[in-house]
């Protein structure tokens, strides 16, 4: 690690800062080049810290970065992990207000429910399928502290991913006998078609993302708990939304679910 605790500290309050007022800040490598991958973890860490100290809830964890199509978005190489607290969860078909955030986009995901816990080294696709209880559609609304949503990799796992709310629902479905490879997806705005894919599209299956997120809590001495939920990364890019924009995903056999920005 190359920062001390007190800036790790100080950077995760002003990044929370950030999202609490809905300002946008510069990056923060501009100010650290020399911070490592551990500092990045380790100001996320302080942020989870922050909303649990004042006691918010850990309703979930991410994968980022997973696809493609996000990477070459974002300009990056590799995906990230994160969480969601409790104040993130929006009600299947609920409201986000959108003045609480500074550039919102959504991003169709799978998300996974586990019904056993998940722990690396050496978690790969056929433990995570043994250990998911269903997969369900989920939404992610991210929304980047920094700038212009440019950043490199260690500025975004600092700033948590850029998770800001997420939404899950629809058709709850078990994966045995289901090749989530080819499960379709579109994702709709304003009941226009703007984002069409299949679960190819996140590392090769969805599950490499949950396995990749077990090996890098486990290479932490954590594991993922029975009953988490875990979004899998957005399966397209990322669609940019505004007030009075409603969001919808289908996935195939799994329903729909969606929400509204006010
Ligand atoms: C980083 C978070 C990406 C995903 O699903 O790929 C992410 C970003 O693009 O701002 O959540
Ligand atoms: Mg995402």
């Amino acid at each position: 690690m190359k920062l001390d605790k007190a800036t790790i500290d100080a950077l995760a309050e002003h990044l929370e800062n950030c999202q609490l007022q809905a300002r946008d800040t510069a990056k923060i490598t501009d100010d650290h080049p020399a911070m490592d991958w551990e500092d990045a973890y380790a100001i996320q860490a302080a942020l989870l810290a922050r909303k649990q100290s004042r006691g918010l809830r850990l309703a979930g964890l991410k994968a980022g970065l997973t696809s493609f199509a996000k990477m070459k978005q974002m300009g990056v190489s590799s995906p990230v992990f994160g969480w969601m607290t409790e104040d993130y969860a929006v009600p299947h078909g609920g409201e986000v207000k959108t003045s609480e955030l500074i550039h919102p986009k959504v991003e169709p995901e799978i998300a996974f429910v586990l019904k056993k816990p998940l722990s690396g080294p050496g978690c790969h696709i056929g433990t995570v399928l043994a250990a998911t209880d269903f997969v369900l559609p989920g939404i992610e609304v991210i929304d980047s502290r920094y700038r212009d949503f440019k950043f490199d990799l260690k500025s975004v796992i600092a700033d948590n991913t850029s998770a800001s709310r997420f939404v899950v629902g629809g058709q709850p479905m078990k994966v045995d006998g289901q090749d989530l490879r080819t499960v379709g997806i579109v994702m709709e705005k304003n009941g226009q078609p703007v984002a069409f894919g299949a679960g190819a599209a996140v590392l090769g299956h969805p599950a490499t993302a949950i396995a990749m997120l077990a090996n890098h809590l486990g290479a932490r001495g954590e594991e993922i708990p029975a009953g988490t939920l875990i979004l899998s990364g957005g399966i397209t890019e990322a669609v940019s939304v505004a007030a009075g924009d409603s969001v919808t995903l289908k996935v195939q056999g799994m329903g729909s679910t969606g929400l509204r920005f006010i």
